[in-house]
């Protein structure tokens, strides 16, 4: 085995979850009595900006209010991201969290073949904490050996820093060019490409539209038996669905310099 760990993106990547995100975002704004328009076109768009707190903060730099209106809500978006989360919190203890097509059949053949596995997120810690108990269950948190939220490191070093990544690495004790990365976004990618590691991109509708320019793999999903056939994946993966011992092919290419198929999503 050329790869040693899969580190998995959480947002967007293991569960769809921006529409989670978009309504907490929406019941914290109605708490502070502010009518903002984060409909699903303007919200795509600010998806551009990772992280909640930044995300609130650009979306006020774009207001068209006086200047010291924009100051005086850039002081309350703490207030407004810490209602969101607890929002957040609440939806994800209160069940559905379905995993992506493909998502539980790589960690199981990963854990069968003993490859490692690490989360990197944006979000903190605890909505991963939660997320991961409401869509894999609570035996999972033995499976992952480093989970490394966006709490853990400064505002300026989430993604597209590759610090969250590197915090990883670091706590597996493995290179990244001997790790694939799974990412839906392109912040995601850019992060895990300057981490150096191997990259495979499965967009949301959310993310379709961003620039993946640079992805190793780029795959509607990851794919499973049973869902709909995907020529798309059928001509990367040369599979129905992407198997452990596919990425294992590509990454071995990829670490021997050859080129791997790219794809569309
Ligand atoms: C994901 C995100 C968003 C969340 C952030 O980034 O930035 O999905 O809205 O949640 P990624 P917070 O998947 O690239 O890590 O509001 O908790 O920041
Ligand atoms: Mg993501």
């Amino acid at each position: 085995m050329t790869i040693q760990a899969l580190i998995f993106d959480v947002d967007g990547t293991m569960v769809d979850t921006e529409e989670l995100h978009r309504q907490a975002f929406l019941a914290a704004f109605s708490k502070f009595d502010l009518r903002w328009d984060w409909g699903p076109h303007t919200y795509m768009e600010l998806l551009k900006v990772s992280g909640g707190k930044e995300r609130i903060a650009a979306y006020i730099d774009s207001l068209n209010e006086p200047a010291d209106e924009k100051d005086r809500l850039k002081r309350l978006v703490r207030s407004f991201h810490r209602m969101k989360t607890r929002i957040y919190g609440e939806t994800l203890a209160s069940g559905a969290a379905p995993l992506r097509p493909g998502v539980m059949r790589l960690i199981q053949e990963a854990r069968a073949a003993g490859v490692r596995l690490a989360l990197v997120a944006t979000t903190n810690t605890a909505n991963v904490k939660a997320l991961l108990s409401a869509a894999l269950g609570g035996e999972a948190f033995g499976w992952i050996e480093a989970l490394v939220g966006g709490d853990q490191v400064a505002d300026a070093d989430r993604k597209p820093s590759p610090e969250t990544y590197n915090r990883a690495l670091a706590a597996l004790g493995v290179a990244g060019r001997n790790c694939v990365a799974f990412e839906d976004s392109a912040n995601g990618l850019r992060a895990a490409q300057a981490a150096g590691l191997f990259t495979a991109v499965t967009p949301t509708r959310w993310t379709m539209a961003q620039d993946f320019t640079g992805a190793d793999l780029l795959l509607p999903s990851l794919g499973d038996p049973g869902e709909a056939e995907d020529p798309v994946i059928e001509r990367l993966t040369g599979a129905l669905y992407l198997t452990l011992a596919r990425i294992e092919a590509l990454h071995a290419a990829w670490q021997a310099g050859a080129q791997p198929p790219r794809g569309a999503a």
